[in-house]
């Protein structure tokens, strides 16, 4: 027994979980970020003083920020390692609600630690406390509930140590894992009780390979036998659970091609003959004909968003069946599919010895390989633009020198605006282990992509990293450049200024709305003009703004310009932001898919009245898979 505080037990045990799959052992918690203030200081503040030599601590500048740190260095880690986060009470603690949704709707673990108001309640109201009459248990903290995979109060010292043992149960679950949020009172978090030894042991969570059912198995395997048209769409689960390797097995001994979900892009390298990219709204050609002929589709590790099955109208064939392979049960449900509970991994392989000898026809295999190569003709064209574009150049020339920059190990980061998309279809996937692409697309936050590619740097030293952040999310969070400089990472940040929000403009033309409010231009009377020519373009200057934040900047205003900064980029001590502005109009177009934003059903507006038309005749190709 020892006496110690709550935080001071806290941090001990934190600072012990490990988590083991396959063998290899590696920290649950590898450190931890956070902002102080009166919530947190006293408690958790002077724990982590104590002991910082057990358990790392950094402060980040914004907390949403820090749970972005945490989420690109989990996802990056394939769920296996993250970052705690500790905030004070009130406006520190609702800040992460942003980062626990991203964490938790991308299935990626994240330990939040939000201050809380006393337990006793004896000096309520307390500076920041959300008071309400008719119950004395809500705190702002319960906005973190429905964006937490687990949730607890902790109210009394006693009541950590089952508080703990479930948070680590949660993350370190393949499918359960999310935000944890244990929400620490101000007063408990400096309480002290007798701690048992055996809490603050070392612990270590294995994650096993849940195999499949072996009914479930085989139905599959009859199902694909049974197939003319079977496709693999492929997503983040193929990666996280370390299964790249044994999906090409599976191509290369059957012949069934590979789509990709933003998620799974680059589980089979771009350069395979059975590699037919990205599916969905942000698709190729490959992935869409592939996935519109289909009769059977396995889908690995996928949640399947909307972008995915384009809205619903990605699989055409009147006959699609799916088969899912999740390790949740949730996911694999989906779509009235066959479920097959299981760790991605361990079902390849099962399947591959299940499907010996056999081979996908002739017919779907050369159509396969044909569209492949097409598409891989088409990104050619789309990125080279053979010199004939006048004017800045254009996002898929930069992804192009990215790409290249970033060779077989580097990777790139992303999450909104346009890039996100031109990504998808445009970047060629090197690394046979699937981590050069780190495109967060499920919560698709604009913020995200300073602070998780900071998260990505310190997960994997060894990579280059490169962010591609777009003005408009560079605007929502450059303050965690300061945390980048203050921990001497040294990731490359790719700021693409098109003056404005590119991709919601063009969304806004193609609904009708002319790009209204998506351009930086000066109000008049109180409001955006509607003719954003009227008005010159505002004083802006983002690259003043990351060199004011201690970032090295590089201005870059050619292909030619950003080829060399990429280069002169690599080996710095700390972030590097290239800057560089891009056509904002010279877009990469979308192929053959859909994505459904309803469009308004009545207006005096001509342009509204014909794209309301054509989103009905699209909608007509929605279905329900049942
Ligand atoms: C936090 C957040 N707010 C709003 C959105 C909706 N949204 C998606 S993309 C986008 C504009 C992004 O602008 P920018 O980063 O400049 O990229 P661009 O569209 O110009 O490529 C907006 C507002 C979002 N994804 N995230
Ligand atoms: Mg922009």
């Amino acid at each position: 027994m020892s006496r110690l505080t709550v935080a001071q037990a806290l941090v001990r045990f934190l600072a012990v979980q490990r988590t083991e799959r396959d063998g290899r052992r590696e920290r649950l918690i590898a450190g931890c970020y956070g902002i102080f203030g009166h919530g947190n200081v006293a408690g958790l503040g002077q724990a982590l003083h104590q002991h910082h030599d057990l358990l790392p601590y950094s402060p980040a500048r914004n907390e949403q920020g820090m749970v972005h740190i945490a989420a690109g260095y989990a996802r990056q880690r394939n769920r296996l390692s993250t970052f705690a986060c500790t905030t004070s009470v009130g406006p520190g603690a609702t800040n992460m609600v942003t980062g626990a949704a991203l964490a938790t709707i991308n299935r990626l673990p994240v330990l939040l630690l939000p201050g809380d108001t006393f337990a006793t309640r004896t000096p309520h109201p307390v500076l920041q406390m959300l008071e309400v009459s008719h119950d004395a248990t809500v705190s702002v903290n319960d906005c973190l509930r429905p964006v937490s995979r687990y949730y607890e109060r902790i109210e009394r010292p006693e009541q950590l140590m089952a508080a703990a043992l479930e948070a680590m149960r949660v993350l370190s679950d393949p499918a359960e894992t999310g935000a944890v949020t244990l929400a620490m009172p101000e007063d408990v978090q400096a309480e002290a009780f007798e701690v048992p030894d055996a809490f603050l042991e070392p612990r270590v969570w294995t994650i096993y390979r849940q195999p499949p059912a072996p009914e479930a198995l085989s139905r599959a395997a009859e199902l694909i036998r049974a197939a003319r048209r079977p496709l693999i769409v492929a997503g983040g689960g193929v990666i996280y659970s370390e299964a790249t390797v044994a999906l090409r097995a599976l191509v290369d001994a059957t012949g069934i091609p590979v789509a990709e979900t933003m998620a799974g892009r680059g589980a089979l390298v771009s350069e395979h003959p059975l590699s037919l990219g990205a599916l969905g709204a942000t698709g190729g050609s490959a992935g869409n004909r592939l996935a519109r002929e289909a009769d059977l589709v396995i889908g690995l590790g996928t949640r399947w968003s909307d972008f995915t099955t384009a809205s619903k109208s990605a699989f055409q064939h009147p006959d699609v069946r799916f088969v899912n392979v999740n390790v949740a049960a949730f996911d694999a449900g989906k779509h009235g599919g066959l479920p097959v509970v299981a760790d991605a991994r361990v079902a390849l392989e099962q399947l591959r010895e299940a499907l010996a000898g056999h081979r996908v026809s002739d017919d779907w295999e050369a159509r396969a390989r044909t569209e492949s190569a097409a598409w891989d003709q088409e990104v050619a064209r789309v990125v080279s633009l053979d010199g004939d574009h006048a004017g800045p150049p254009t996002q898929a020339q930069i992804i192009k020198e990215i790409n290249d920059a970033a060779g077989e190990d580097g990777v790139v980061v992303c999450a909104a605006g346009s890039a996100p998309g031109d990504l998808h279809k445009l970047w060629r996937a090197r690394d046979p282990l699937g981590k050069g692409y780190h495109v967060e697309y499920g919560y698709s936050c604009m913020g995200y992509e300073i602070p998780g590619g900071m998260g990505v740097k310190l997960a994997a030293p060894e990579r280059d990293v490169y962010v591609l952040v777009g003005d408009g999310s560079y605007l929502m969070l450059p303050g965690e450049l300061v945390t980048a400089v203050a921990q001497r990472v040294p990731i490359v940040i790719v700021l693409v200024d098109n003056h404005g929000y590119a991709s919601i403009g063009a969304l806004s033309r193609s609904v009708g709305s002319a790009g209204f409010g998506t351009l930086y231009r000066y109000s008049e009377n109180g409001s955006v003009p509607l003719d954003p020519a009227s008005t010159e373009v505002l004083p802006i200057d983002l690259a003043a703004n990351a060199e004011s934040l201690g970032a090295r900047v590089m201005r870059t205003k050619s292909i030619g310009e950003l080829r060399a900064a990429l280069a002169e980029a690599r080996g710095a001590d700390g972030p590097v932001v290239v800057y560089i502005e891009a056509d904002r109009y010279h877009g990469v177009p979308s192929y053959e898919s859909w994505w459904d934003v309803p469009v308004a059903e009545v207006s005096e507006d001509e342009g509204v009245r014909a794209a309301r038309e054509s989103y009905e005749r699209a909608h007509e190709h929605q279905r329900h898979y049942l």
